[in-house]
């Protein structure tokens, strides 16, 4: 188990397009234990691969028992290995999101409200889940990452210029 450190935007490695996984084996565990650390220790709900600089399609999402509230207290860790989406609905649903890798910000971004998911777990056996709410907000924003793309990639190019000024402005304040 380790707190392993987070890419931030601009590192590249967030436009890279993650691989599949071919077996979920123990160093797979490993590695998504370490996940779960990593984003306990954030702290986040959600964490993919690439935001630890390893470019495979692998999530780990955990919104606690009730929808973000009681996250830590009681902990609901979710495992998704080579996760696709197979059914979205036409209904959306707007969520003020933020990422690890793009620190402090936040946008309101529209994404279908619900989505059904196909996935390896823990253990490597197939799963189907149908999800709404934040988890189904996080899996697209997770399943984003593994496309190369950032949640400030859906919002209008002037807002997501601001958000990379500030990005800049804060990380001259920092060095
Ligand atoms: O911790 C996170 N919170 C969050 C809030 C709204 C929508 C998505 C997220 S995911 C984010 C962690 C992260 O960057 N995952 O990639
Ligand atoms: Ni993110």
């Amino acid at each position: 188990m380790a707190v392993l450190p987070i890419v931030t935007i601009p590192d590249p490695l967030l436009k890279q397009v993650s691989k599949p996984v071919d077996k979920v084996d123990d160093t797979l565990r490993d590695l998504m234990d370490d996940m779960l650390d990593t984003m306990y220790d954030a702290p986040g709900i959600g964490l993919a691969a690439i935001q630890v600089g390893k470019p495979i399609r692998v999530l780990v999402i955990d919104l606690g028992d009730k929808d973000g509230d009681t996250r830590g207290e009681s902990p609901n860790p979710r495992f998704f290995v080579n996760p696709e989406i197979v059914w979205t609905s036409e209904e959306l649903a707007e969520y003020n999101e933020g990422c690890l890798s793009v620190p402090e910000q936040y946008a309101i971004v529209d994404r279908p409200a619900q989505c059904h998911v196909k996935y390896l777990d823990y253990d490597g056996n197939e799963q189907m889940l149908e999800a709404d709410g934040l988890l189904a907000t996080c899996i697209q924003h997770e399943m984003d990452h593994l496309e190369g793309i950032l949640f400030i990639d859906h919002l209008s190019p002037l807002k997501r210029k601001m958000i990379l000024k500030k990005l800049k402005k804060n990380h001259k304040l920092a060095s």
